[in-house]
């Protein structure tokens, strides 16, 4: 199997932890998109993905998959034994559930931040956000706004209970913990008041596959190559 993707990226690293957590680093070629030159952005990548974007899944027998969601569903259930995306019906919506929340609340406010209120990655990266645009800077603003709600939000489902879908690690937690490295990397700090979700970060931090996943630092290269 193959994956696109560059290191440290919030999404693709989300699939790193999956890897990592299933035992399935070795089974997999990573073949880095520079997503700095855009090359997600031109004709042979878009042809892997339309959407233009990473992490992408390509199975030996060519089948492209792109989404982290997706790309976790079916890694998880690879060996038959899912752990990430839950095994019994309640399991597996609640799961979702929180997945979804996580994306939307966190991830994709994040994203808006960091694209419309930041210069982001600079215009190759985002050719769809439009410069002149008198509101871009406010609507970013909000989505940064909408990113602590949704960490205040996150804090209290971790007051009561020990991961974000309930008892057990899940595919929810993994979304939730690479936004907030995300949010770190883009300057949106968790609140000090919100001590469930720090200190589950920090227990999330701590697992092996989260530990052990690899190319963290290529981000942090990236982020300085523009002065962020
Ligand atoms: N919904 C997609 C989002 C993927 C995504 O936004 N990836 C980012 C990297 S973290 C990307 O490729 N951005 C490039 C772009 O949007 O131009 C997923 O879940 O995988």
């Amino acid at each position: 199997m193959k994956i696109y993707d560059r290191p440290g990226f919030p999404n693709p690293s989300r699939i790193r932890i999956v890897l990592s957590e299933k035992g399935f680093d070795d089974k997999v070629e990573f073949i880095s998109v520079d997503l700095i030159g855009a090359e997600h952005k031109q004709a042979p990548f878009l042809a892997i993905n339309p959407s233009g974007k990473i992490p992408v899944l390509e199975l030996d027998d060519g089948t492209l998959i792109s989404e982290s969601t997706a790309i976790t569903e079916y890694l998880d259930h690879l060996d038959g034994h899912p752990v990430l995306t839950g095994k019994t019906p309640r399991e597996k919506a609640l799961i979702h559930m929180m997945q979804n929340r996580a994306e939307a609340e966190l991830m994709g406010a994040i994203d808006g931040y960091f694209h419309y209120a930041t210069p982001g990655l600079g215009p190759a990266m985002q050719p769809y956000v439009a410069p002149e645009w008198a509101g871009r800077k406010e609507w970013g603003e909000r989505q940064r706004a909408k990113a602590i709600r949704g960490m205040t939000y996150f804090d209290g489902v971790l007051k009561s209970q020990p991961f974000v879908a309930g008892d057990a690690f899940s595919m929810a937690d993994i979304t939730v913990f690479a936004s907030l490295n995300f949010a770190e990397a883009a300057g949106i700090l968790i609140p000090g008041e919100c001590k469930s979700l720090i200190t589950w970060r920090e227990k999330i931090s701590n697992l092996p596959s989260v530990k052990n996943r690899t190319g963290q630092d290529f981000l942090q290269e990236d982020l300085k190559r523009f002065g962020l």
